[in-house]
């Protein structure tokens, strides 16, 4: 076995929790929502029947309103290990957030890589109403795209598109940071925007995580993994024989959604829904609607990646953020650095878009760079140093991946 790929395996089987993984053992020790499908396109390759539990263990979570949990509290993790808790979200096991719907891609990966048609007949229903929470729940701009309530919901806590809407929250206080034991403050979230997360959360929760607050916006990032998801879920239903139109008309509907409302001139970006304006932040979520295939205005967009501001295929991975803005910080979570899971679907969406030289070279560099970090969370994109907590699962993961898509990757 390629020593890369045996490592990122060992990395898995250390974060297994039994039926599901953690993203990493000590900063968050319990089931992310995302995290679990990116870590299922590895598992596939090394275990599918883990790969499947993943994904079981996530929707087993689900609520009855269709909505999949952005955590699944482990029972077995002491409370104190991770703010804010469930003792916090009084959810019973799980918090009232979402993550980035990613899910549907996953369950079609798990199954071609072993094929399960018991498999996908169980997640499909799921599926199917965790999207129709989004598109009939969501909605809150009335132009078929999906509203996030928390930055927590884009996956891409700190980024700088969320300082407008924040600046409108007051910071909340009395609480103890857990996440400090773990990272380097200069890589986390200020204490501000921290206790920002905290009002927002508490005051969803206050509302029977049902009502829009101060922060509602339209992320680009979202709504592209719906569409994206969408495609899947018509993938999926092939498989089973199913009707799968009604999917594919969803997903141009988020698509023509998302040009009519969030493209400007060279980039997609996000919409506050309260001022009814575009943030003008060019972030790395700006750049996943590469990952849908018929996307017109992917010329525009691609040379927006390789020009300047993200510099494709001259930097380490996709930088979170503009590398000409001034709030450009190549080693604060979601401000500058690269992700693993950001390159890996840029990389797919390059592949969709004919780049195939520089999608190579983007999966080779995410390789080289999760090995070379001890799989790390996140990486300087100038430099390549790793940051945040190591032995993260998703890197491992689509490190994975990656070496069973080109077996010639870097060893
Ligand atoms: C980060 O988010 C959590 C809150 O959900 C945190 O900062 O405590 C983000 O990077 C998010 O995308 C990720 O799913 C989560 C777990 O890896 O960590």
């Amino acid at each position: 076995m390629n020593v890369t790929r045996g490592r990122a395996a060992t990395v898995l089987a250390g974060n297994w929790l039994g039926s599901s993984t953690v993203p990493s053992r000590g900063l968050y020790p319990h089931q992310w929502s995302w995290d679990s499908a990116f870590i299922a396109f590895g598992l596939r390759h090394l275990a599918p029947e883990r790969a499947r539990g993943e994904l079981r263990t996530l929707f087993s979570a689900q609520w009855r309103d269709g909505r999949v949990p952005h955590i699944v509290f482990d029972p077995d993790t002491p409370p104190e290990a991770y703010f804010p808790g469930p003792s916090f979200w009084r959810a019973g096991r799980t918090s009232g957030l979402v993550q980035p719907p990613v899910h549907a891609r996953a369950v079609l990966a798990v199954h071609e890589a072993e094929p399960d048609h018991g498999f996908l007949a169980e997640l499909y229903p799921k599926l199917v109403a965790w999207h129709e929470y989004l598109r009939t729940r969501r909605d809150a701009g009335g132009r078929g795209l999906v509203a996030i309530v928390h930055p927590w919901e884009s996956g891409m806590d700190n980024s700088p598109a969320w300082d407008g809407p924040l600046s409108r929250v007051t910071p909340a206080t009395g609480f103890v940071r857990r996440d400090l034991a773990h990272g380097e403050a200069g890589d986390r979230p200020g204490d501000d925007d921290y206790g920002r997360y905290v009002r927002l959360a508490a005051d969803y929760r206050d509302s029977g995580y049902r009502d829009f607050g101060d922060f509602v916006v339209e992320d680009p990032g979202f709504n592209a993994l719906l569409a994206d998801a969408e495609l899947a879920l018509a993938g999926i239903a092939d498989e089973l024989g199913l009707p799968s139109d009604a999917h594919r008309e969803a997903a141009a509907r988020v698509e023509k959604a998302l040009q009519e409302t969030l493209w400007n001139h060279d980039f997609f970006f996000t919409r506050d829904v309260r001022t009814g304006t575009l943030t003008r932040e060019y972030t790395c979520a700006g750049l996943l609607p590469l990952v849908l295939p018929g996307l017109a205005v992917a010329p525009a967009l691609l040379a927006t990646a390789t020009g300047p501001r993200f510099r494709l295929g001259r930097v380490h991975g996709v930088p979170s953020h503009d590398l000409t803005s001034p709030s450009f910080d190549p080693g604060r979570y979601w401000r500058g650095p690269s992700w693993a899971n950001v390159g890996w679907l840029v990389r797919r969406g390059l592949l969709h878009h004919g780049e195939f030289a520089l999608a190579e070279a983007l999966g080779g560099d995410l390789v080289e760079i999760a090995a070379r970090t001890g799989f790390a969370e996140y990486c300087d994109p100038l430099t390549g140093a790793g940051h945040g907590t190591r032995s993260f699962s998703w890197t491992a993961a689509l490190t994975v991946d990656l070496l069973s898509a080109q077996p010639a990757a870097v060893a």
